[in-house]
């Protein structure tokens, strides 16, 4: 019953199931994996696709052409999708200051060369999502960056790669993934609402969505089904990371629902019912105390507990007294427009409300919320 298929669209990065688990303070814990290997594990396992960084298919093979053969050949036999694909911007030295708003012209140059190289593949994967996660562009210091300059050149650079994508007739969307500091002090487009803003300045805003991860979000202390909400309803959803996270502190990429369960019981519960389309992208860490058997385990775990979830919630919304609850608490009543058709604004003003009377109404919210809990507890 909770056996993931290819229906199901999980997809994971190469970058995931293959961390050696290197950290500030320790060595990596596994040895380096052939995404090859990945690949065909991750098909057993019932994933539909992976995704990539352009580095990630040299882990083992360091000539690019070889390493991109044997991939290909894997998801032939495999018959894995790459729905998308990115671009380390973040590992190399030279990315110390950043990619698209280093201070440095010429490493800007590179950056933008560096995506595009890889963009080149990705569309010739047929991947339709290409995401942009800044982790570099940022600071430590309020002397270091002009941020008005450095939004300037985070413009320009997504205008040029949405330029080149037009001109080379590709059918590929870029998904700005916001997260407000790690590895920089601050990071540029700390939160979905940044993002967004962003996108609104670019030559080409349709072309511009987003790739919300829960932890980052929650890093920032913002409730990440509410970001997903908003970004859903200005229709940039484009992809997403699911994982998870404890409150606001470092960036753990746990395993999907082993953080705050109970946001990930209503991020389902919105992805599922709110019109999200797209594949279920996994963006996670094994931990790193796990040997190399141990990360299978971790990958099937993000699947299943997505699986589990998403019949608790069809169970909580199928549960008449959740329908009757969710009627008492009014919660339909807000599709109403608040304006009656062809209702005037002065037809508004004359329609008198007593305040008093108004606030005597409860809403019942804690009856609606047990019902959740006791759904996601497994108690109903
Ligand atoms: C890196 C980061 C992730 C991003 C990846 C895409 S790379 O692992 O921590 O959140 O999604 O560049
Ligand atoms: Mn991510
Ligand atoms: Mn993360």
């Amino acid at each position: 019953m909770y056996t993931p298929t290819p229906e199901d669209r999980f997809t994971f990065g190469l970058w995931t199931v293959g961390w050696q688990a290197r950290d500030p303070f320790g060595d990596a814990t596994r040895a380096a994996l052939d995404p090859v290997e990945s690949v065909h594990r991750l098909a057993e396992l019932g994933a539909y696709g992976v995704t990539f960084h352009d580095d990630d298919l040299l882990a083992v093979e360091p000539d690019r052409a070889k390493a991109i053969e044997s991939f290909k050949k894997a998801l032939e036999e495999t018959g894995l999708k790459v729905p998308m694909a990115t671009t380390n911007l973040f590992t190399h030295p030279v990315f110390k200051d950043g990619g698209f708003t280093s201070n440095d012209r010429d490493v800007r140059r590179y950056a933008i060369q560096k995506v595009i190289r890889n963009l080149d593949l990705a569309a010739e994967l047929g991947a339709r999502t290409y995401v942009c996660w800044g982790g570099r562009e940022g600071a430590e210091s309020g002397a270091a960056k002009d941020v008005k300059a450095a939004l300037a050149r985070y413009k320009e650079a997504m205008d040029i790669l949405c330029q080149y994508a037009i001109d080379k007739g590709y059918q590929i969307r870029f998904a700005l993934e916001p997260k407000p500091n790690e590895p920089r002090g601050d990071i540029l487009l700390p939160t979905i609402g940044h993002a967004l803003a962003l996108i609104n300045e670019l030559e080409h805003p349709e072309m511009v969505g987003l790739n919300p991860e829960v932890g980052h979000e929650q890093m920032a202390g913002l409730n990440f089904a509410h970001g997903i909400a908003q970004a859903l309803w200005h229709g940039k959803l484009f992809h997403l990371d699911l994982n998870g996270q404890h409150g606001t502190r470092y960036d753990q990429d746990l395993i999907f629902g082993h953080g705050d369960v109970k946001d990930a019981f209503f991020l389902v519960d919105l992805l599922e019912n709110g019109g999200y389309d797209g594949p279920r992208h996994f963006d996670y860490k094994p931990l790193r105390t796990e040997d190399s058997e141990d990360v299978w385990v971790s990958a099937a775990a993000n699947m299943r507990t997505y699986l589990i979830l998403k019949a608790k919630v069809a169970a909580f919304r199928a549960d008449p007294e959740v329908q009757e609850a969710l009627a008492a608490s009014l919660v339909p009543d807000l599709s109403l427009p608040t304006l009656g058709e062809g209702e005037t604004i002065d037809q508004l003003l004359a329609d008198e409300k007593d305040p008093e009377v108004l606030a005597e109404r409860g809403f019942h919210f804690t009856k609606l919320n047990q019902l959740a809990m006791e759904h996601l507890l497994g108690v109903r």
